[in-house]
């Protein structure tokens, strides 16, 4: 069966994890994806915290799935010729280098319209066009500080704190990827493309507004109910950091299980839903606490938050994260143990969802990468290994009209 994008051309001249992650997407869903890379360097991920010598490290597998690459000298004559004839071709172009470093080259927005007027040209940057750091290059935890989540991650008596999630790096490619099928939709209407543009200061904001509006609320009222500084701490005029706390209405916090001494993993996630506190109390063993007044709202637990915590710590203690989750189920409580990656990386139902899967390539052998986390019900999407450096030059240039003489030259002069 076709798969959606099948047909859809994309120029991939991403490097890293912001731009891979949008087009390794794309790749997932059918599209032809051509990783554009510098002869000999190729993307910088390959050599990067390798974990098998001289070989692609698994930081660029992970994020090179399903692509074609082809090396090219872009600062060349020959290169740019070469890449001019793929644009003239091409759906989509997709690019997060340092800014500038595009319209360095010769490819501005202007000539790329000139070459391609139904051209699809998505850019990652780390700021935005009106931003004071517009001309920064940047990183993920970069962009977690400038995007608000670091302010507001870890605990009030710590640093700021970036998350392990890649918020700045694969959220800003996810981003980037609803913004280039949005302009597919668009141009399939006018017939024209446009540029797509995302930053990753911009992303990781999106992905904060709860932040942003317990900002609005703090101005308002002063306080935050749901925070642990409430009704104890201190307040400033800024949004605090708020351990882990629950984001929305209903208080929670990371809780203790049997082990948790030696295993560094041994929690729980356990949330106190306003609507479910009579079974919740059932299933801690503290029935007599679904009607005392001093318990049976949420206004009234709030002072006393941690101490309740604190006995349902007690509660798990001779349980271990999976028990404790198997009784809380069984109650209604919005709940999860704290997963290792060990854990994640043997799950059997992730792998037989396909959100993890194992890739047989023939120089690495067996090796896991995530799979797409996007369910489809009438497709798959069938998990490939990564190009090698160049793999496919030689094929997309015989297809472009090089022969093969003309294709020897161009790799003596390291055109490619
Ligand atoms: N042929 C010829 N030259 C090439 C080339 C090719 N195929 N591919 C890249 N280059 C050149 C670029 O043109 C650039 O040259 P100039 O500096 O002379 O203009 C040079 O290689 C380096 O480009 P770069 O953008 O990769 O620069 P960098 O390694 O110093 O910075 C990064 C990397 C990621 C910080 C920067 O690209 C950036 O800020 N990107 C935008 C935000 C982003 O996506 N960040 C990465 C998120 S993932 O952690």
């Amino acid at each position: 069966m076709a798969l959606p994008l099948e047909g859809i051309k994309i120029i991939d001249f991403t490097g890293v994890q912001a731009g891979p992650a949008c087009t390794q997407l794309l790749a997932w869903f059918g599209a032809e994806v051509l990783k554009v890379e510098r002869p000999g360097v190729g993307d910088v991920t390959r050599r990067q915290l390798r974990d098998v010598p001289d070989l692609d490290a698994l930081y660029f597998t992970m994020l090179n799935s399903n692509k074609k690459s082809l090396t090219l000298n872009t600062k060349t004559p020959e290169g740019k010729a070469i890449m001019e004839q793929l644009i003239r071709e091409a759906d989509v172009l997709v690019e997060n280098f340092a800014p500038g470093a595009l319209d360095r080259m010769g490819f501005t927005w202007e000539r790329l319209q000139e070459l391609n007027p139904r051209l699809i040209f998505g850019s990652i940057k780390g700021f935005s066009e009106e931003s004071p750091y517009a001309d920064l290059k940047v990183y993920e935890n970069v962009a977690q500080c400038a995007g608000g989540a670091a302010s507001t991650t870890g605990f009030w008596d710590g640093p700021p704190t970036v998350s392990a999630a890649a918020l700045g790096d694969s959220n800003t490619g996810m981003h980037l990827a609803i913004g280039i099928l949005t302009a597919l939709l668009g141009r399939a209407k006018t017939g024209r493309g446009q540029k797509v543009s995302v930053s990753m200061q911009d992303a990781v904001l999106n992905l904060c507004r709860v932040k942003l509006r317990d900002q609005e609320r703090l101005e308002h009222v002063g306080y935050l109910e749901e925070y642990p500084q409430y009704p104890n701490g201190k307040f400033t005029d800024t949004v605090p950091r708020g351990g882990n706390a629950g984001g929305g209405g209903q208080p929670g916090w990371i809780l203790k299980c049997k082990g948790w001494q030696t295993d560094p993993n041994a929690y729980i996630y356990f949330t106190i839903q306003e609507q479910n506190w009579a079974r919740t109390c059932e299933a801690i063993g503290k029935p007599q606490w679904a009607n005392d007044p001093a318990y049976a709202t949420a206004r009234a637990r709030q002072p006393h938050i941690f101490d309740i915590f604190a006995e349902v710590e007690r509660w798990l203690a001779d349980k271990t994260k999976f028990e404790a989750v198997e009784i809380l189920r069984k109650f209604g409580v919005p709940c999860a143990p704290v997963l290792s990656m060990k854990e994640i990386a043997h799950d059997p139902a992730l792998r037989a969802s396909g959100s993890i899967v194992e890739v047989d390539e023939e120089l690495r052998g067996k090796y896991l990468t995530v799979g797409s986390p996007i369910k489809f019900s009438d497709f798959k999407p069938n998990i490939t290994g990564a190009p090698l450096l160049g793999e496919h030059t030689d094929e997309v240039l015989g297809r472009l009209g090089y022969s093969a003489e003309q294709i020897a030259k161009l790799r003596q002069n390291k055109v490619i």
